[in-house]
């Protein structure tokens, strides 16, 4: 009866260690620069036809900002958080917004060896039509045109990938910069080992002390 008792504590803990470790780009923010580890931020030549994703990452700054600077912060492309949540920018997102020739770019990269589960919700803010991407070590797990204010997700998806790779979210102009915020709300999550082999380690300490 206590070795049943103790293997159903841990299970229990076993099956809260199933969450695994989330990393959130929203939960995650920092503003100050350097203050977020798993997190950089930059853009890209922006895709086209010929050009794929991916290409010329160049590091920017990251900021918050008040939301009646929004539309008119220039100086794109910019990635921003708007802290007091009154306009524009939905709790639980960071706003992303392209220039003509650049895309906006948050590459997290990954601290360990593991399987990470990376899932995406990229929704317009405004009327233009944008190009939405997710890339895994450089190359495209998952590409949209995104129209206006419309909203297209990216279900949870699981790679394996060792430590430094790179999992970038990206919303580029799709050819032309006409109102092109986009809400991003972007998350890797570390996998623990599975709790089939945490149960096949518990049986064989079970057959062992039987013996
Ligand atoms: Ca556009």
């Amino acid at each position: 009866m206590k070795r049943l008792m103790t293997l159903v504590a841990v299970l229990c803990v076993a099956g809260s260690a199933m969450a695994g470790t989330v990393y959130n780009l929203t939960n995650d923010w920092v503003s100050s620069p350097g203050n977020m580890p798993n997190w950089s931020f930059g853009n890209e030549t922006a895709p086209t036809l010929e050009i794929p994703p991916g290409q010329n990452f160049s590091a920017m700054p990251h900021t918050d900002i008040g939301w009646a600077d929004i539309y008119w912060n220039g100086g794109e492309p910019w990635i921003l958080k708007c802290y007091n949540q009154v306009w524009v920018i939905p709790v639980g997102t960071v706003a992303f917004h392209p220039s003509n020739n650049l895309a906006a770019v948050a590459r997290f990269t990954t601290p360990e060896d593991g399987t990470y589960a990376i899932s995406a919700v990229f929704t317009g803010l405004d009327a233009g039509i944008k190009d939405v991407h997710v890339l895994v070590d450089g190359s495209s797990i998952y590409d949209f045109a995104l129209d206006g204010l419309a909203s297209t997700s990216l279900a949870p998806t699981q790679v394996f990938l060792a430590q430094g790779k790179t999992v970038e979210f990206i919303v580029g102009p799709y050819g032309f910069l006409t109102s092109d915020a986009t809400a991003v709300d972007a998350t890797v999550t570390l996998i623990p080992e599975p709790v089939s082999v945490l149960l096949l380690g518990l049986g064989g300490l079970y057959l062992k002390k039987r013996k």
